[in-house]
């Protein structure tokens, strides 16, 4: 890819930042973090491939659900539970709907005080960002450099709402979709898409009335799915799921914390059956499918022209085109193109 002019180099700046970062420094990872995000994908690929040896040993917890499900209060309170076991914790709070995110980050930041200080806790939004290759590209570089960084658990919070988050979902080791009472209408509240990234439902808001319908509505949901065929063409549900794991539907109550120790019993339950039944490789290639499109897409399209132009066959190519005859049009010629370029590289 030289001619593509990459660069490889890590300035002396990153070089810096990641030996602090090795050397368990919390200011250098929200350093490092900020250049991902900055300096999109070319600041990116150095960074990773520095650090990626480093990588592979964190696990992925996803968290999603309606905005004022309680997310944020579960996290916390999940992050507790993790920290009191001695184990270090990142969250990394995804939530491109709300892009002025200086008041929702300050929310955050104010309920998740109780832990903020605690330095095996490291703490990071990001909303609104990561316009250079996209958030969900972002997000991916972010997930190495927390797990570089030794993260044991890395919780990634976000509304799941389009199809990036739910792919960031579908390679989390295990994803809890918060569904607490009164919001939307039981069954109909659950979204296409939703059935197939949940591992547990977590009825947070047990205080409230309504969590014991909720529960059930989720069960008999549950209970419906379970009827189809897991193997058919047609159902796309269970995808990465694979037989023998229904999730479990537990109750929560944020505030208090109730219940959130049966939930990390659950999660480890999760966690055993991914290995065992051979889901978590399947979900890892699955992530570094999308991981390495995401790169291509960007790299590809970014350097496109240089690729076509710098070419010397171009012309000849091109001037099929002026003969004005079947199958020399510009779709043709394209296709014959993309050919031999696939040709070269694959
Ligand atoms: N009654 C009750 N309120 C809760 C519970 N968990 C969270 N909340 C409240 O619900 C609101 C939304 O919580 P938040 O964590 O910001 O939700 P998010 O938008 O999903 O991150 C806040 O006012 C929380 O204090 C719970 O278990 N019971
Ligand atoms: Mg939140």
């Amino acid at each position: 890819m030289n001619n593509l002019e990459l660069t490889t180099e890590l300035t002396t700046e990153l070089r810096n930042l990641i030996d602090q970062m090795k050397a368990g420094n919390r200011r250098a990872v929200a350093r490092l973090i900020t250049h991902v995000e900055n300096g999109g994908p070319e600041t990116a690929r150095n960074i990773i491939k520095e650090i990626y040896p480093l990588t592979g040993k964190a696990y992925i917890l996803g968290i999603t659900g309606a905005p004022g499900s309680g997310k944020s209060t579960l996290t916390n309170q999940i992050a507790s539970e993790y920290l009191k076991a001695g184990k270090k914790v990142s969250i990394i709070a995804v939530d491109p709907t709300s892009p002025f995110s200086g008041g929702a980050l300050l929310g955050d930041r104010i309920r998740m005080k109780p832990n903020f200080t605690n330095k095996n806790l490291f703490i990071r939004s990001m909303a609104n960002r990561g316009k250079l290759g996209g958030l969900a590209m972002a997000t991916k570089d972010v997930l190495h450099v927390l797990d570089a960084y030794g993260s044991d658990i890395i919780i990634v919070e976000t509304v799941g709402v389009g199809q990036s988050e739910i792919d960031i979902f579908k390679s989390a080791h295990t994803t809890l979709v918060i569904m607490p009472p009164g919001m939307g209408d039981g069954i109909q509240a659950i979204k296409a898409g939703i059935m197939e990234i949940t591992d547990i439902f977590v009825v947070n808001k047990m205080d409230r009335e309504g969590a014991d319908r909720r529960v059930n509505e989720l069960q008999t949901m549950l209970d419906i799915s379970e009827k189809i065929d897991v193997d058919s063409p047609n159902n796309s549900i269970r995808v990465l799921r694979s037989k023998g794991w229904r999730p479990p539907v537990l109750k929560t109550n944020g505030l208090t914390g109730e219940n959130v120790p049966i939930l990390l019993d659950q999660i480890k339950k999760h966690g055993d059956f991914i290995i065992t039944s051979g889901l978590k490789k399947q979900r890892l290639i699955f992530r570094y499918k999308h991981y390495v499109v995401d790169i291509l897409k960007y790299f590809l399209l970014k350097n496109i022209e240089k690729i076509v132009f710098s070419n010397p066959k171009i012309n000849e190519f091109i001037e099929k085109i002026l003969s004005y005859e079947k199958g020399n049009d510009p779709y043709s010629i394209s296709d014959a193109i993309m050919e031999v370029f696939l040709n070269r590289y694959f």
